[in-house]
């Protein structure tokens, strides 16, 4: 978007929302989207004066509801007063807003029973906005419609001089086309495609049903594959190239820097292939693995090439199991220098754990399973997913694919879900009993950090994966309370996901919306969300206002370390939106 269009646009809407919109308060924090009509709906209000609040039908005007706040105490988060109005028991379907005498009234919102049918639809759509390598018609893109990018580049990828080898040495030309640009960035890394791509197969291994008719609007619409895995299948292609003959997987394939704010087909920097490691060859192998089960019913010889490209890739990592990514060392040693996102990890045990269970699950050999030693490290090597931790990854499978295993692995199984249950069950007893905002979000301080929003959704996905193994409602509650939170009931008020809500993120850091015409960005893209650490402090001097670890956001393009957007964040934004809703919604 053009900064002087967008400056004069949001002075216009500025002075709309204040005349037409007098009273409505940041006091009032509540899911700007929507609620089931049989499921919690709570909203805090911030202000310690207030004793009662009242729900209001939109078009009726009339009260709806009444109840008193209950008071929580301090958020320590965004050190604000909480008071507690539940009105879950409110369940006719409608649009409602939320009023409290002397403090004003909440944004809007609806009781519906497919209340995240929209933004979860949304959430997957965005990956098809992310597409390299395609043109993005108005009839799939709507307003967002743009030229492909990187046919060119992609096409004709180049070996960086850290990745050459006899049979490709440093210039090799070679087709790396497809896959979704990253983040707001167009580089494209193995390493987060990892979790992105598993999390939205997942998705689909956990409700076949209620994705085999879920219609995204994508070229792909009309074919026998359910959409999501059509989705997937984009990014899946291109990491299918990214595999060397020898088995090791290459980390990304990017440009020497980040690129300015440029539309995709603008940017004709050269792409290289860096260097293989092991940690983008497992969540390779990984991700193949579970493509191989989920595609065979759809694609056998598809799924059978994605079986192959897993083994060799776990066996190159077996006998390079040391080759951790290093930017600046490998800049040292190789030219050109590399300067986009390193994805770097150190620690590959649990990229060998989760890969070694991938390959358990797809070929049922007990050899695999030995690799992946899970009695030894169960007590205390588990945490909530992210690009960097996957091995949880490895957990959901086993428990989503229980009924298929070996007989020999039962007691190891019970392990498993003991792990699960009890690591879910210690964040629902946060959310239910400790949380000042009735969240799961906070249950520790470190959850506040870049890329927070999809910490609460990454938490969410286990939330939902306990409830659908145990069937206990709390869970299911408090994956709500997660959703609730990154639409409306948080530290800012802001509905973090674009194109929802009435306080709604307008300048993310996302170069195809900063650079098309359009007021709004693309719509469906969960930000970055409140993250203390301000490692964009530099960029946008004088912008934080505060850097409370549950209000440390600003929406203004500069922030990448807040209000960026990433596949690995909406992948479980996807989950959570729309395992609630194929759970709780009726279509
Ligand atoms: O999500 C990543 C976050 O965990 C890291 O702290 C951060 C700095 O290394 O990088 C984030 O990932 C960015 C990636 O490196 C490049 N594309 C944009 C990603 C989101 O900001």
């Amino acid at each position: 978007m053009k900064t002087w269009f967008k400056l004069l646009c949001t002075a216009f809407i500025a002075v709309i929302y204040n005349t037409a919109g007098a009273q409505i308060t940041d006091a009032i924090r509540v899911n700007q989207v929507g609620f089931y009509p049989n499921a919690p709906k709570i909203a805090i209000v911030t202000d310690s004066n207030a004793k009662e609040f009242s729900i209001i039908n939109v078009s009726s005007k009339q009260v709806a509801f009444t109840g008193t706040l209950q008071k929580m105490g301090v958020w320590e988060y965004s050190n604000e007063y909480s008071g507690k109005a539940d009105f879950s028991k409110l369940s006719q379907e409608g649009t409602y807003y939320v009023e409290v005498k002397g403090v004003g009234q909440s944004h809007p919102f609806t009781i519906s029973n497919q209340a995240n049918l929209a933004v979860g639809k949304a959430s997957l759509r965005f990956f098809y906005y992310q597409r390299a390598c395609i043109d993005l018609p108005e009839m799939y893109a709507g307003k967002w419609a743009r030229k492909a990018g990187h046919v060119q580049q992609d096409g004709n990828a180049v070996i960086h001089s850290s990745a050459a080898t006899t049979e490709r040495p440093e210039g090799t030309k070679f087709y790396s086309g497809k896959g979704w640009y990253d983040a707001g960035d167009y580089n494209k890394y193995i390493v987060n495609s990892g979790i992105s791509t598993y999390t939205l197969m997942s998705l689909y291994e956990g409700y076949p049903k209620f994705f085999d008719t879920l219609k995204l609007n994508i070229p792909e619409s009309n074919n026998a594959i359910p959409d999501v895995l059509d989705e997937v299948w984009w990014n899946l292609r291109w990491m299918l190239t990214m595999q060397d003959k020898d088995g090791g997987v290459y980390h990304k394939l990017t440009n020497t820097n980040f690129d300015g704010s440029i539309a995709p087909d603008k940017a004709t920097n050269t792409r290289y292939a860096i260097m293989k490691t092991t940690a983008a060859t497992l969540d390779f192998s990984a991700v193949m693995a579970v493509a191989h089960r989920v595609y065979r019913k759809f694609d056998k010889k598809f799924a059978d090439s994605c079986l192959k490209a897993s083994i060799s890739a776990y066996a190159w990592a077996i006998k390079n199991n040391k080759v951790i990514y290093n930017q600046g060392g490998m800049n040292q040693k190789f030219n050109p220098d590399i300067n986009t996102g390193a994805y770097d990890d150190a620690n590959v045990g649990d990229e060998f754990q989760w890969a070694a269970i991938e390959l358990f699950i797809a070929t049922g050999k007990l050899r695999y399973m030995d690799d992946a030693n899970i009695e030894f490290t169960i007590r205390n090597n588990f945490d909530t997913p992210t690009w960097a931790a996957v091995n949880t990854l490895g957990l959901y499978s086993l428990v989503q694919n229980r009924d298929f295993l070996p007989e020999e692995f039962a007691p190891t199984m019970e392990l498993v879900k003991d792990k699960l249950v009890t690591m879910a069950g210690k964040m629902q007893k946060y959310q239910a009993n400790k949380s000042e905002f009735g969240i799961v979000m906070g249950e520790r301080s470190g959850n506040f950090n870049w890329g927070s929003n999809s910490t609460a959704a990454n938490q969410g996905m286990m939330m939902m994966m306990a409830y659908r193994l145990t069937g206990e409602s709390d869970f299911l509650n408090a994956a709500i309370s997660n959703l609730d939170y990154l639409l409306g009931r948080n530290g800012t008020g802001f509905c973090y996901v674009t194109g929802f809500g009435g306080k709604q993120v307008m300048n993310p850091h996302h170069r195809p919306s900063e650079s098309d015409e359009n007021l709004y960005p693309v719509p469906g893209m969960l930000c970055g969300g409140p993250n203390p650490g301000q490692e964009d402090a530099r960029d946008c001097a004088g912008k934080y206002t505060t850097n409370l670890p549950a209000k440390s956001y600003i929406d203004v393009q500069c922030s990448y370390a807040t209000n960026e957007v990433a596949i690995n964040w909406n992948a479980p934004l996807a989950y959570l939106a729309l395992a609630i809703e194929a759970t709780k919604g009726k279509r």
